[in-house]
């Protein structure tokens, strides 16, 4: 521990979650290897506006139990500058028509609206656990999938607008935009500390090894070591509060593409599926007095905990000091996964209770409650400093829905991704949505040209 970290006190800190806004491009591509739901539902109809709405349902039942909230607007897509890298020199809409006769799975890939799984923009560490005591944030990579890939420069850019303040926080640059330092953010990344605004410990999860090739399992391995590596010492933490784990193989051939799919923490609790980690690893948190959850396979197959995302529900800590789980929908469905809840809840974990949350039109696509979320923990000061009016209460939440209403379709089936109106809808939507959050000229069609598609 460095002398400066020694002397710090600790400051009372609260968690804030950041959720990604649903764009108004969600579609079913089936663009992710490994992500059993986002192949599963491929080239079928989706539902932005229901999507949307289910987003802000969930943000509801967050500011209702007395969780800080706050919303990430969407990437605007398809983008310009993606387009320009592409090859395509006339205008936004040209590009399209074009893509949408030549190659429209690519036009699918562009107007992803993946940026809503807010769990994979970056990698966050607080203050307390921080060198030089400023909250550090570094925008993932995403460099497994062609589609997500394009999000890390807009990301920064966005947390740079957020998090602008230079004397508390740190926005890094994305890891380079390569197979060895591929890095999908938080999804991959835990905390613990008795209390938030202690100082506490990381754990980094990685699926491949530095020797190890890009395809060795049935399904790719999105994060590297080094990538975490990396981050831990950019972020400046202290090699004593950084633990690295690697991901149990049969997990994500499973279909778990990210640990948060099979592991999620809150203060000293550790939530797991017992074939998400190497067993010592539960041993070492342990060590650390971090209470370790871990749900066997006779009593929750891995299957079912992939198939009903029971471990990608948000583990938050209400004012009252009890924890809740925020479940998705669907693990009240699967009957396996519904009685251990109910077991769950009816004995001495930390785990007092759990609450369901329909967001299906995400869970389609691989993404449950928890990927809809970036975890920042900040103290009083930290929290007064953001930029823009990104924090959300029951008035910008009811604005939001409003918003929603007017401006998103109901219906997407993919062909749509074609119709010029969707973009002119689109750049409508977003324009308004700038306004609504105080974020000034956020995007490239609003003539901010400061972003590069894949970079800082
Ligand atoms: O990266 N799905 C996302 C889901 C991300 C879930 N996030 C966390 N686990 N934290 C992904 O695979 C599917 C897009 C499509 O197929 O249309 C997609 O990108």
């Amino acid at each position: 521990m460095s002398a400066e970290q020694t002397v710090r006190q600790p400051r009372p800190a609260r968690e804030v979650n950041f959720d990604g806004i649903v764009g108004p491009t969600h579609n079913f591509a089936g663009l992710s290897a490994g992500n059993l739901a986002s192949k599963k539902h491929g080239q079928q109809t989706s539902f932005p506006r229901r999507a949307a709405l289910e987003g802000l349902a969930k943000m509801r039942t967050m500011v209702d139990l007395g969780i800080a909230q706050a919303v990430l607007p969407p990437h605007e897509r398809p983008s310009l500058p993606v387009l320009n890298q592409l090859g395509f020199t006339g205008t936004l809409a040209d590009a399209i028509a074009t893509l949408a006769t030549s190659d429209p799975a690519m036009l699918a890939t562009v107007s992803s609206a993946s940026a809503m799984w807010a769990a994979n923009a970056a990698t966050v560490s607080p203050s307390a656990d921080t060198a030089d005591g400023r909250v550090h944030l570094t925008p993932a990579n995403l460099s497994s999938t062609l589609h997500r890939s394009f999000e890390g420069g807009f990301t920064k850019r966005v947390l740079g607008q957020v998090f602008a303040d230079p004397d508390r926080f740190v926005v890094h640059d994305p890891l380079p935009m390569h197979q060895r330092f591929a890095d999908e953010g938080a999804a991959n990344h835990s905390r613990f500390a008795p209390h938030h605004g202690d100082s506490g410990l990381e754990l980094f999860v990685y699926g491949r090894d530095d020797n190890d090739p890009l395809d060795f399992g049935a399904f790719p391995r999105r994060q590297t070591k080094l990538a975490s590596v990396t981050i831990a010492r950019s972020h400046g933490l202290d090699s004593g509060r950084v633990l690295l784990a690697k991901q149990n193989p049969a997990a994500i051939d499973a279909g778990a593409f990210h640990n948060d799919v099979v592991s999620v923490s809150n203060q000293m609790v550790f939530f797991s599926h017992e074939l998400a980690l190497d067993p010592s690893v539960f041993g070492a948190l342990q060590e650390y007095g971090i209470e370790t959850i871990v749900v066997p396979s006779d009593q929750v197959s891995l299957d079912d905990a992939v198939s009903s995302y029971l471990f990608n529900s948000q583990l938050v800590t209400v004012p009252t000091g009890s924890m809740v789980l925020i479940a998705p929908a669907e693990t009240a469905e699967n009957q396996k996964v519904s009685d251990y809840l109910d077991e769950l809840v009816g004995g001495p974990s930390a785990i007092e209770s759990v609450e369901h949350v329909d967001v299906r039109q995400s869970m389609s696509n691989g993404g449950g409650p928890a990927c809809l979320r970036l975890r920042v923990v900040l103290t009083e000061d930290e929290a007064a400093a953001l930029g823009g009016s990104v924090l959300v209460d029951h008035r910008k939440l009811d604005q939001l829905e409003a918003w929603v209403e007017a401006n998103y379709r109901e219906e997407l089936r993919p062909a749509d991704l074609a119709d010029p109106n969707l973009l002119l809808e689109t750049q409508t939507a977003l324009d308004q949505l700038t306004q609504i959050l105080d974020l000034g000229s956020l995007y490239h069609f609003q003539g901010n040209q400061h972003f590069r598609p894949e970079s800082a």
